[in-house]
């Protein structure tokens, strides 16, 4: 049973359409809280952190709202900061992925004052390794791992206690089926582990999910970041940048079951939920689901020996 800690970030500026400033309300309405709390976890809801309006300006430099996305940043990261150093597990209901740089940055820093081994699953159809060079849309939301790496404006790369906050070896990418020219360069040449949607259909989930997770120990602190345009949109349909060919619900919770077995979460960013696009909170609705499914919730009490997994 975990101490988990609700950090609310209700903004969109990172990201291309407005409509995931209300993500947060709408996880609360879809009873996240009560969820967990039902399974057994210590829920403190901190409310949300605050930030500058969305301006809707055009790209400067090759980044939107850069400023106001700094100013974002700087909030979750200390927030989830004060949360880990409570020894609690934040979870970031988001607003836009671009807030993972603040959420990551802060891990990554608890981590290494802590003696952690850090790994950062990433579950997105993106890869978000953009630079404001590669960008296609200026979108921040579309370059939160080039900037944990070490690649983006120092704003955002200098948001934890090193630089880079991050190297490749410590983030596996989950789900990915649309990445730009640039970053598919980017991701050759930084080595960083890609287990995109033809790899799932391929090996199966299971399988892939054991090689994501092969590395992960006692020691391990793991961050989850969960872009929600992973699902399909048939099932996940209130995302601003949906991609057919994705998960089926079964196999998105397949993911989250995994990783909960290993009793290693310490950290976990729920993003991209666009309250605007959505079917009756659906999408809201599905976040809560697998985030119970990430926490231990399952059909049968089962004791899983992961030193004999089943076949
Ligand atoms: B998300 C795109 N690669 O950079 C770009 O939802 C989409 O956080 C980024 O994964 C999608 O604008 C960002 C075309
Ligand atoms: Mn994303
Ligand atoms: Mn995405
Ligand atoms: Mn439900």
């Amino acid at each position: 049973m975990a101490q988990i800690s609700l950090i609310g970030a209700p903004t969109d500026v990172g990201a291309s359409l407005a409509g995931c400033r209300l993500g947060p309300g709408a996880l609360r309405v879809a009873r996240l809280a009560s969820g967990l709390r039902a399974l057994g976890n210590d829920v403190r809801d901190i409310g949300d952190v605050a930030g500058p309006p969305n301006p809707r300006r055009e790209p400067v430099d090759g980044y939107k709202h850069l400023p106001e996305v700094t100013a974002w940043n700087h909030a979750v990261r200390d927030a989830v900061a004060v949360e880990l150093a409570e020894g609690r597990l934040p979870i970031l209901l988001g607003g836009d992925h671009s807030l993972a740089i603040g959420s990551i940055s802060a891990v990554a820093a608890h981590c290494r004052a802590a003696g952690k081994k850090l790994l950062i699953i990433w579950v997105d159809a993106h890869a978000d390794i953009n630079t404001n060079e590669m960008t296609p849309s200026g979108n921040i939301h579309g370059m939160p791992v080039a900037c944990l790496l070490g690649h983006g404006p120092a704003e955002l790369t200098g948001m934890s206690d090193q630089v880079p906050a991050i190297t490749a070896d410590q983030i596996h990418q989950v789900g990915l089926r649309s990445v730009d020219p640039g970053e598919k360069r980017f991701l050759a040449e930084s080595g960083l582990a890609v287990y995109d949607m033809r790899f799932l259909d391929e090996v199966g989930t299971r399988r892939a999910m054991t090689r994501v997770l092969a590395s992960v120990d006692a020691a391990t602190h793991l961050h989850l970041s969960l872009d929600l345009d992973f699902v399909d949109p048939s099932v996940a349909p209130g995302v601003g940048t949906p991609v057919v060919g994705g998960p089926t619900y079964r196999e998105a919770h397949l993911v989250m079951e995994m990783i909960a077995d290993t009793g290693r979460l310490g950290s976990l960013d729920i993003v991209e939920v666009n309250t605007a696009l959505d079917v009756r909170n659906a999408t809201a609705e599905l976040a809560v689901d697998l985030v119970e499914s990430l926490f231990g919730k399952s059909t049968l009490l089962r004791v899983t020996d992961l030193a004999n997994p089943p076949r």
